[in-house]
């Protein structure tokens, strides 16, 4: 018998939010926002909301406004994303791109995101605000510069990770800090608080990353080998390149400057046989125990207890 999550009840009344924001009398945003939101995803955003509210001590129910607020931003990019990247699969199901074309994604990409600053400004804090508007303006940054990187072999760490943290790191680090928010937490705090979302955020996409070369499509419900058939240089590829013989790297090079799916196999066989994935997995690992040496401010209850286990569950998943 499964164990119930105790984070279960919580949960359904964030979906109860998400479901009750998407409605619109607009038929095809309805269409396309259900087709998106009922495929699930993994709630790790709105979770961190919650759960840092619970440490902190608030239970109010705005927590739940923010946390469907949160989950409607990150929807919001996975729409416009998916646009940019051509991707066919997410969550298992064919894109919204590739069902319903690019023109309405994008647009309903619009609505969520639009929707979600109705939401935020429901919760009468301008501190809620703040957090949210910086974050979307990073999270845009980052997609930006991630841009200007395609293609490029010659790509340096730091900046790979400067686009992480600002594509993905940001909004965990924006749901980490509503908790704060909501709870009133003194600075000091809301900064523990934030530290956390970066760490476990630059975590995940680290493991994001690392499974577009290790994973399985059914499992990951996007297909695998989008990021090298893009031309994407991811920390995998990277450091697959530091590893290589040079008949391989000169291989690489040229998938990373052309895109590639001609030797898509042979290229994924070299990043896994130069460690390169478990080489990225460390640095995850790095990353969350960065995560959880910040979450060692919060008061020590139930809710720090989840978000420590959230450390590890984000590195070592499959999916
Ligand atoms: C609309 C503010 C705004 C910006 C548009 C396109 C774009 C700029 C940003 C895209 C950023 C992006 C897609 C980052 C990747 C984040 C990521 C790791 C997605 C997968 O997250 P999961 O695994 O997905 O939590 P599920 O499906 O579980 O919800």
């Amino acid at each position: 018998m499964a164990i119930a999550d105790p984070m279960d009840a919580e949960m359904r009344q964030v979906d109860e939010v998400i479901h009750r924001r998407l409605t619109s009398n607009v038929a095809l945003i309805n269409q396309i926002g259900h087709y998106i939101v009922s495929a699930g995803g993994k709630r790790i955003r709105p979770r961190l909301v919650l759960l840092f509210a619970q440490a902190l001590g608030f239970d109010g129910p705005q927590r739940f406004e923010l946390a469907a607020t949160v989950e409607f931003i990150h929807t919001a990019t996975l729409l416009h994303d998916d646009v940019v990247d051509e991707s066919s699969l997410r969550r298992g199901r064919q894109t919204a791109n590739a069902l319903f074309g690019n023109a309405a994604s994008v647009l309903v990409g619009d609505f969520l995101y639009s929707r979600a600053f109705q939401m935020m400004v429901s919760v009468h804090k301008p501190r809620v605000l703040e957090v949210l508007a910086d974050a979307t303006n990073v999270i845009a940054e980052g997609e930006v510069l991630q841009l200007m990187n395609m293609h490029d072999p010659d790509l340096a760490v730091d900046d790979y990770l400067r686009v992480i943290r600002y594509k993905t790191a940001k909004l965990f680090e924006a749901s980490a800090r509503l908790g704060a928010v909501l709870a009133d937490a003194p600075p000091a705090l809301e900064e523990a608080c934030a530290d956390y979302g970066r760490s476990l955020g630059t975590a995940f996409q680290l493991v994001d990353d690392l499974l577009d070369y290790e994973g399985d499509t059914h499992a990951l419900g996007k297909n695998v080998g989008d990021d090298l058939r893009e031309g994407k240089p991811t920390l995998p590829l990277l450091l697959a390149m530091e590893r290589a013989t040079d008949d391989e790297r000169a291989m690489i090079r040229g998938a990373i400057e052309h895109g590639e799916t001609a030797r898509l196999a042979d290229i994924i066989a070299i990043v896994r046989r130069t460690g390169a994935l478990q080489a990225t997995r460390e640095a995850a690992r790095v990353e969350a125990e960065k995560a959880r040496r910040s979450a060692m401010a919060l008061p020590g209850n139930s809710g720090r207890e989840a978000l420590l286990e959230l450390c590890v569950r984000s590195v070592e998943r499959s999916s």
